[in-house]
C-alpha cells in the first residue's frame, strides 16, 4: 500500500486573531477549526499558524525582521517568540481537548535562517512524529539567523519548505477572504475572485495582488503567495480558502468542493 502523503494546512493569523487589537485571540474560531480538523480525521496532517495580533506587533516594535542591531532588541526577540508560544498554546489546547494527537514544534528551536531563508532544519523529531501518526503544529516565529543575528520566519516560508521536504499531497491556506482576488476585496467592491490559476497566470498577476493591510511584518497575501511558488513548481497544488466560514476547512481537507482559489503548476 502506498504511504499517505501529508496535507500541510496553514492557518492565517487574521483568522485566529483580531489584527486590529494587540493580543486579541478569536477563541470561538479556534475551537470551530479544531472541530473541523477533528471531523476531517486526516491521517497525515501538518499544521502551521501565523502570528496575527500576537507575533506581528511585537516583531514590528522591536524591528526583529531587520536583524540584531542593539541590545534592547533582545527582550523584544524573547517577547515575540513568547507571545507566539502563548497563541500556539491556545490553539494546542483546542486541538488536544478534541483528542487530536497534536504536538507543538517551536521553529526557533529547530530552524536557523541565513539572510532570512531557512538554512538549517533539525527535522528528525518532526519526521518521526508524522510517521507515528501525530499531528505536528508549527508557527511563524522569531528565529536565529546566521547573517542577521535573528529575524522573523513567516509561517508561509515554513509551509513551502515543509510541503517540499515531506512531499505533501496538497497545501491549504486558510485566510479571511474567499480566495485570491485581482484587488483587495475588503477595499474594492468589484474585485474579481479567481477559482483556478496556473503558476504562469499567477506570476503574471503577482504585482496586482493585495498589499498587506494593518500590521504584518512578513508581507500579507502578497508575501504568502510568492513563498509558495517553489512548492507549486514541485507539483504541490495550493488551495486558498476562507476559514472564517464554517465547514470550509473541513471540506478543503476532505477534497470536497468549496469556494476557493486553486493554484496548480499547469
Ligand atoms: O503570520 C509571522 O508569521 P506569519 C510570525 O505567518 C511573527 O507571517 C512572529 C511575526
Amino acid at each position: 500500500m502506498k504511504k499517505p502523503r501529508p496535507i500541510v494546512l496553514k492557518i492565517g493569523g487574521s483568522v485566529i486573531t483580531d489584527k486590529s487589537k494587540e493580543l486579541e485571540v478569536r477563541m470561538e474560531t479556534i475551537n470551530r477549526l479544531a472541530e473541523e480538523i477533528q471531523e476531517a480525521d486526516i491521517r497525515k496532517l501538518i499544521i502551521v499558524h501565523g502570528g496575527g495580533s500576537f507575533g506581528h506587533p511585537f516583531a514590528e516594535r522591536y524591528s526583529i525582521n531587520e536583524g540584531f542591531r542593539d541590545e534592547t532588541q533582545k527582550t523584544g526577540f524573547s517577547e515575540t517568540h513568547h507571545v507566539m508560544t502563548v497563541l500556539n498554546g491556545l490553539f494546542m489546547d483546542a486541538l488536544i481537548w478534541r483528542n487530536i494527537p497534536a504536538v507543538s514544534i517551536s521553529p526557533s528551536s529547530c530552524i536557523m535562517t541565513e539572510g532570512k531563508r531557512i538554512k538549517h532544519f533539525e527535522d528528525g523529531p518532526l519526521r518521526m512524529l508524522l510517521n507515528m501518526g501525530f499531528c505536528p503544529v508549527l508557527y511563524g516565529d522569531a528565529v536565529l539567523d546566521s547573517k542577521l543575528g535573528f529575524t522573523i520566519l513567516s509561517g508561509d516560508q515554513l509551509v513551502s519548505v515543509l510541503a517540499q521536504k515531506f512531499k505533501a499531497e496538497s497545501i491549504a491556506i486558510a485566510v479571511d477572504v474567499d480566495g485570491l482576488y485581482d484587488a483587495d476585496p475588503k477595499v474594492v467592491e468589484s474585485a474579481r475572485m479567481f477559482s483556478h490559476l496556473t503558476l504562469e497566470e499567477m506570476k503574471k498577476l503577482h504585482s496586482k495582488l493585495t498589499k498587506p493591510t494593518g500590521c504584518d511584518v512578513t508581507g500579507g497575501m502578497f508575501g504568502k503567495i510568492a513563498e509558495l511558488y517553489p512548492a507549486i513548481e514541485a507539483g504541490i497544488p495550493v488551495s486558498i480558502v476562507n476559514a472564517t466560514k464554517p465547514n470550509h476547512i473541513y471540506k478543503v481537507l476532505k477534497g470536497k468542493k468549496v469556494k476557493s482559489t486553486l493554484i496548480e503548476k499547469e
